[in-house]
């Protein structure tokens, strides 16, 4: 049996009821095959993958809470703190009810090759609460953020382990958890990204990712002889990664017709309206049905829907595995020429496979929603100098950052022999880098 099956059998074995954290590294790990039969016995005598795929260390914790009538809650916190070669754990925060170990595992291995791919020194975590935030009052939010930061305020710090947002964590509970470090810890330092301008935020932050989702798009179709100019875009999610996915993308000439939330999805024949979203969203934190009511060419369905509209160009941004063989297939036939993922992991494996057999160019979230934590590590540049770069300054540099990615999965590829497979040239360039900094640090 090659190491790499090896590898991906022992996981399996060991993480039981972990499904997506197989997928992520089964998905790693394929594309690793040519690097890895390069180097294997000396891989196999080291232990590199097994030490890639075995967390540092991970914590799971009681989280209680009392809800605005008295009840007590308990909710499971966890961090993940996977692989610290390349600098400190860095990553989000996910407060989902969906939230279990395995997908904060899948999580923090991605976070692994996405953050060696900025090309800036943050290793890989992630963490998160099976805390459904959706119906809930400020002051539960708050009574939440701060009993889940009593626990994890032991394992963090600016030069240990920064966390930020992901799912259900935005700037609002941001601010909750950096006010409740402060007055645990003492310390007023970069312990968290994310922040709001006040106190230690980056401007560009929350732009971040759906813009980054885009400037390597931009250069991906440009240099495959493809425009954003009067594409028709599908984006799914309504979030952080949507909305700046959608507002960039009308900067950049193309039409988003589409967008999403866990409930239902919108159709808006004349190009969603940005401002629209983000007051029904990030201000009054509503439904989609709230869009549509007030914008007479939006169209609501209930359930899922919006691979179903002709597009040009695709871009999950909400969930893991929101767009499955049936939805690329449906893609394929309605003339789809490239996707790009915003969410982690959003397109299932035999998805994949199969927009790349029908020339989709496909860019993997590990390399496309990289603006994010990229953003992050440029607000912990910040925090550090103490210091403030202007929006002009943090989004030139993102947009290098993006594109620079582009260029190294294209090269990597190339330098394999898989020209246009994006998705090995973001695991290959990812895994270079980490690997030489573990071989140099000696089997810790
Ligand atoms: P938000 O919480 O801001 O938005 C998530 C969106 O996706 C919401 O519209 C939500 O619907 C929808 N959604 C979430 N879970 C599901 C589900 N199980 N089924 C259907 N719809 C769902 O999160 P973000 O925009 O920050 O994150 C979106 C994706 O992008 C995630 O995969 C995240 O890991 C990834 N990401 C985020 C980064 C960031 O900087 N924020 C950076 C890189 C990646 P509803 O409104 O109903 O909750
Ligand atoms: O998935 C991700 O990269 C994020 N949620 C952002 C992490 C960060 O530290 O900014």
């Amino acid at each position: 049996m090659s190491y790499v099956d090896q590898v991906i059998e022992e996981v399996i074995a060991k993480n039981p009821a972990e499904p997506e954290f197989h997928q992520a590294v089964r998905e790693v790990l394929e594309s690793l095959r040519v690097v890895v039969e390069a180097n294997e016995e000396q891989f196999k005598k080291d232990a590199l993958l097994e030490r890639l795929v075995n967390p540092e260390r991970q914590f799971k914790f009681r989280v209680p809470w009392v809800d605005d009538n008295g009840q007590v809650h308990v909710n499971t916190g966890y961090r993940v703190q996977f692989n610290s070669a390349i600098g400190p754990y860095k990553g989000g925060l996910r407060l989902h009810p969906s939230v279990n170990l395995g997908i904060i595992k899948f999580l923090g291995f991605e976070q692994i090759f996405k953050n060696s791919l900025t090309g800036l020194p943050i290793g890989g975590g992630k963490g998160g609460s099976d805390f459904d935030p959706k119906g809930k009052s400020d002051r539960e939010i708050m009574a939440f953020c701060q009993s889940f930061m009593t626990e994890l305020c032991k394992y963090i710090g600016a030069d240990t382990d920064v966390p930020a947002g992901d799912i259900g964590t935005g700037a609002r509970e941001i601010g909750y958890m950096f006010g409740q470090y402060k007055r645990i810890r003492g310390l007023y330092e970069g312990v968290l990204t994310g922040k709001g301008l006040s106190y230690g935020g980056s401007l560009a932050r929350t732009e971040a990712t759906g813009y980054g989702l885009l400037y390597l798009t931009d250069e991906m179709l440009k240099c495959n002889g493809k425009s954003l100019e009067g594409a028709t875009v599908a984006v799914s999610g309504a979030g952080n990664v949507a909305i700046y996915a959608t507002e960039k993308a009308q900067q950049l000439g193309a039409k988003v017709v589409t967008c999403s939330d866990s409930t239902g999805w919108i159709y808006d024949k004349d190009g969603i309206d940005v401002a629209l979203l983000k007051e029904v969203k990030e201000v009054k934190r509503a439904r989609l049905t709230e869009y549509a009511a007030a914008r007479p060419s939006a169209e609501y369905h209930e359930g899922k829907g919006v691979w179903s509209i002709p597009c040009d160009v695709a871009l999950p941004c909400a969930t893991q595995n929101e767009l499955d063989l049936e939805d690329a297939k449906t893609l394929v036939a309605n003339g789809c020429f490239a996707v790009a993922e915003g969410a982690n992991m959003p397109t299932t494996m035999e998805a994949t496979e199969y927009l790349q057999e029908n020339n989709v160019l496909f860019a993997p979230g590990k390399a496309a929603n990289a603006g994010g934590v990229a953003t992050s590590a440029l607000e912990m540049s910040q925090n550090s100098e103490r210091l403030s770069w202007t929006f002009e300054e943090v989004d030139g540099k993102l947009k290098n950052i993006m594109v620079n990615i582009f260029h190294n999965l294209d090269d990597a590829a190339k330098r394999y022999g898989m020209e246009g497979n994006y998705v090995a040239g973001a695991n290959i360039a990812g895994f270079e880098k980490v690997v030489d900094a573990m071989n140099a640090q000696g089997i810790v």
